[in-house]
């Protein structure tokens, strides 16, 4: 089966990347009172708030079971949209990025992955977002992601595998800053993926 890649996989070297035409993205934003220029909103609430940002690694390798992650971690929750379906904590050992735990959308703590929209929300903003994953059949795009930050903004990243299940691609979302969630979507892998190693930092005062 063949099939064509977008451009923006020809640059990349990394498990995502830019679609293309994401520069409309703050178009779709702007509707329809385009009569005041972004220079004159800028005004009064931008004193210089300086935040603190502290590293987050997540894992999973602590934990000593196949488990539903959705909540385990206090800086993010996980849900998947398929019912019946949650993100899953698996022992995938030598395969894991870091063993031995990945975690991957199934019914059950162990079962057949299944390739469901998967949904990581914030508890705080974060920045430095990055993810592995691994798992994948497909060599070139399998999916996309969505992030929004915190001013309603979004931005789509296409995720990409190449296809030896063993090797982790790593998602490169550090260009974006105070995201308050990302979603996994349209996943066409079989039996999905693997996620591993997610790293971010949480905004705080
Ligand atoms: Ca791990
Ligand atoms: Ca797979
Ligand atoms: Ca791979």
């Amino acid at each position: 089966m063949r099939f064509v890649l977008p451009f923006s996989f020809l640059l990349l070297t990394t498990g995502c990347g830019l679609l293309n035409g994401d520069a409309e993205t703050d178009d779709s934003t702007g509707g329809g009172d385009d009569t005041s220029v972004d220079d004159t909103s800028g005004g009064g609430d931008d004193t210089a708030v300086e935040y603190t940002w502290t590293p987050v690694l997540i894992n999973f390798d602590e934990l000593s079971d196949d488990i539903d992650v959705a909540t385990v971690y206090p800086e993010v929750t996980f849900s998947s949209e398929e019912e019946g379906t949650a993100l899953y904590a698996w022992d995938y050992a030598s395969y894991s990025r870091s063993e031995p735990f990945t975690a991957y959308t199934a019914r059950s703590g162990g079962g057949a992955g299944i390739s469901t929209d998967l949904t990581f929300d914030f508890t705080d903003p974060v920045r430095a977002l990055e993810f592995y994953s691994l798992g994948d059949q497909t060599n070139g795009k399998l999916g996309w992601v969505e992030v929004t930050m915190e001013d309603g903004s979004t931005a789509s990243v296409d995720l990409f595998g190449d296809g030896n299940a063993k090797t982790a691609e790593l998602c490169d979302l550090s260009a974006y800053a105070n995201v308050t969630r990302i979603e996994l979507r349209d996943i066409t892998d079989s039996n999905t993926v693997n996620l591993d190693d997610i790293s971010f930092e949480v905004r705080g005062l």
